[in-house]
């Protein structure tokens, strides 16, 4: 039976991450250095810069670059070596801070940067700059570092806003940004696109995010990025992941969906949009280590009807081949197909941390 659903409420993610990291934990433990452009990379000669104080950026100097290169443009500049246990010290830290005073919903993704969902901490009185702006004061009162925050509704779009207004700014992408904003970029901009993968989609004439947002060559994105081509095109329309993992508390239900670039009404249409979000459903199962005992799928209608058809599977599964079948089954069972479907989505609820067997393959 067609169950009305509730419109989900966007949630709010933060992206934090450390200004200038290595040099600024140096500055922190000897302020003589803020007053100096101020590479940390090593002496030797072949030794590239690891980061540098935004000084020194201001001469042009990058990370990656050799060391006697950014001497040659600015030799004024202080060299150290870097000291990872210290700056391990310092990320341990800020983890146990942000958590400990503000939010355990946290997911460390590097040394220097993690994500929040803070959705439940916002309020009347505490809307998300005002939270943003006393993140930054804490972490600069305890650990003299400055801190660049992303504020949106999923983690792709808040880890673009954190690198807009650095150092130390706050920046908010919101859906109505994501064309305004976000399509202009460059595409080796895009986070998670790599220099390889900028190069492959530039062959194809992708030059911006909005070029790719735009591209209707689904089959050839696969044929050459695979199942991660599906990842970029979400990010690119703004439909990212907004799950924050945190490892001790597993999601009750996992969920993907998309809104289809035009109506659809062909159940083979259908079918190939549920085997993309089956692939990715249990991508996302996988990295959160569960297994989900009910299958769902989700269809919105042009004429605003909700479809919500669940299924309940023997064993607690993550994997593709099992998805797609039972969403499937559930799509030919109860799509009415003179409809025209504007979005489509799966979902795998009752989810467990421990399978009770490991299916073999279906196919
Ligand atoms: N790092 C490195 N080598 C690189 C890039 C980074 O050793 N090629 C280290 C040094 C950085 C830290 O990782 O301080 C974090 O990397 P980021 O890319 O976040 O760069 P920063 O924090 O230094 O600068 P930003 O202010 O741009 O975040
Ligand atoms: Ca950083």
């Amino acid at each position: 039976m067609a169950k009305k659903r509730k419109k989900k409420k966007r949630k709010v993610i933060f992206h934090l991450d450390l200004d200038a990291f290595f040099a600024s934990v140096e500055m922190a433990n000897n302020p003589e250095y803020k007053k100096v452009p101020l590479i940390v990379g090593g002496r030797t000669k072949k030794a590239v810069v690891s980061t540098c104080n935004y000084l020194a950026r201001s001469f042009g100097i990058k990370a990656g670059m050799p060391i006697f290169k950014a001497l040659e443009l600015c030799p004024q500049a202080t060299v150290l070596n870097a000291n990872y246990e210290l700056y391990e010290q310092y990320s341990d830290d800020f983890i146990k801070i942000i958590k400990k005073t503000f939010c355990r919903k946290c997911e460390q993704i590097s040394i220097d940067e993690c994500f929040l969902d803070v959705t439940k901490l916002i309020k009347k009185d505490m809307l998300p700059i005002k939270l943003a702006k006393i993140i930054q004061q804490t972490i600069f009162k305890k650990l003299k570092i400055t801190v660049s925050i992303g504020i949106s509704y999923n983690k792709f779009l808040a880890k673009m806003a954190s690198d807009w207004h650095k150092p130390c700014g706050i920046t908010v992408i919101n859906k109505k940004d994501v064309e305004k904003k976000i399509w202009s970029l460059p595409i080796n901009k895009m986070y998670f696109v790599g220099k390889a993968t900028a190069i492959a989609m530039h062959e194809l004439g992708i030059k911006t995010i909005g070029d790719l947002a735009k591209y209707e060559n689904f089959k050839l994105l696969e044929a050459i990025f695979g199942s991660a081509w599906f990842d970029y095109y979400l990010n690119a329309h703004g439909f990212g992941d907004d799950f924050v993992s945190t490892n001790n508390s597993p999601p009750k239900s996992l969920s993907i969906q998309f809104t289809l670039p035009s109506q659809a009404s062909n159940i083979q249409e259908l079918e190939e949009w549920l085997k993309y979000l089956s692939q990715q459903l249990s991508q996302k199962t996988q990295f959160h280590g569960v297994f989900g005992h009910v299958v769902y799928v989700y269809l919105k209608c042009a004429n605003r009807r909700m479809i919500t058809k669940q299924i309940s599977i023997k064993e607690p599964t993550d994997r593709y081949d099992i998805i797609y079948q039972h969403a499937s089954f559930l799509l030919n069972e109860h799509y009415q197909r003179s409809e025209n479907v504007r979005l489509i989505g799966i979902g795998l609820g009752k989810l467990t941390t421990k399978p009770c067997i490991r299916q073999r393959t279906i196919f």
